[in-house]
């Protein structure tokens, strides 16, 4: 018995041993194989490591497989210099950012990419009501047409951005949105059966033609030219069904308008901030507005609701619009006035552009 119960407690002794040997082991091995890229800091290194025992437990990825894709990863130096805010905030103005924008050159990209796929931007018109050139509009404003979607690598960009980023008010909450948006690249990449290094995008991780960000790729990307994958980096077509499809499901009425010119010098100081402060939501109704001075030159439908947005010029007057739900729904893509405005306008401009063309064509 005596010999027994030594065995025994032999046997306890090694079986602390070992747990407490795998503790040290689960503490100690991420870090070491890992070695996540070059140029983390130790503590960044043992976040990274974290993240992956994390999309181990969570998503049943391969450890060992997960962990060789971070021993490829680097930090991106000049993603954490890009994403820093200007210290200098300049005064806004609308005319300077639209002039930087919509120019000749990117209006002829249009002209051609609408052409080139007339027949999926009709569709998308048809299935989700979004009209072509607002689909044109963002696409270009976006990426140029495909010209500017970006060459860095999305795992460095969004692996450094949600273990590191410059000061910020809000620092912890943007390092928490990219540590998402690095789970959802990853999970986008093994259901597309993709090496997750080989995805491209921008400095932030925004990814192909439109620009979508992984997380938004898995919940609105639709595989348009139906060759069985969501392609938005090499499928202009996929991009044109995503865009459309992102903006129904935000809030797109097909038929309605999307902002008209107002007039404000009859509305008093207090209600035209009352009108402004209504966030990125058209809340008001057409009769309130016009009884509280607010003056437009056009016929607009009573059904629908209105939000008044101000357009600031500089050192000149700033403009004022009626916006409905569908201007709102382009702020979703991008949550500014300034975004959504340039996107009306580029695809206003760029179906002017085609125009003359569709005329010829139909005398011809
Ligand atoms: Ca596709």
């Amino acid at each position: 018995m005596a010999i027994l119960r030594f065995f025994l407690k032999l046997l306890s002794v090694a079986l602390v041993l070992f747990q407490v040997g795998c503790g040290l082991m689960t503490q100690s091995s991420p870090v070491s194989k890992i070695r996540p890229g070059k140029d983390f800091l130790p503590d960044q290194t043992v976040a990274i490591a974290a993240f992956t025992n994390q999309m181990a437990e969570k998503h049943g990825f391969d450890k060992l497989a997960l962990e060789a894709v971070f021993r490829e990863v680097n930090r991106s130096e000049r993603a954490l210099q890009l994403i820093t805010p200007d210290p200098v905030s300049k005064p806004k103005n609308w005319e300077a950012y639209r002039e930087r924008i919509i120019d000749s050159s990117r209006i002829k990209a249009g002209v051609n990419f609408w052409k080139k796929h007339r027949r999926e931007l009709k569709k998308a018109e048809k299935e989700y009501g979004v009209p072509a050139e607002i689909i044109v509009g963002i696409i270009g404003v976006e990426s140029f047409y495909g010209k500017t979607k970006g060459n860095f690598r999305v795992i460095d960009v969004l692996t450094t951005l949600s273990v590191e980023y410059p000061e910020h008010p809000r620092r912890e909450a943007r390092m928490a949105f990219f540590r998402h948006e690095l789970e959802q690249a990853l999970l986008f990449a093994r259901d597309a059966e993709l090496d997750p290094l080989s995805l491209n995008g921008s400095y932030a991780g925004a990814i192909g033609f439109p620009q979508f960000m992984p997380g938004c790729i898995r919940q609105f990307g639709v595989d348009y030219d139906q060759d069985e994958m969501v392609d938005l980096g090499e499928s202009p077509k996929d991009a044109i069904g995503s865009v459309a499809n992102y903006l129904k499901k935000h809030g797109w009425v097909g038929g309605e308008e999307i902002v008209v010119q107002a007039r404000v010098e009859s509305v008093t100081p207090e209600q035209l901030k009352h009108f402004l402060g209504q966030g990125l939501e058209a809340k008001f109704s057409i009769a309130e507005l016009l009884q509280d001075g607010v003056q437009i030159e056009e016929d607009v439908s009573t059904e629908q609701k209105y939000g008044l947005i101000d357009l600031q010029n500089g050192e000149n007057p700033t403009e004022y619009w009626l916006a409905t739900e569908n201007f709102f729904a382009i702020t979703k893509y991008n949550r500014s006035y300034f975004y959504a405005m340039s996107v009306v306008a580029l695809g206003n401009a760029v179906k002017q552009a085609r125009a003359p063309r569709l005329v010829r064509y139909r005398r011809n």
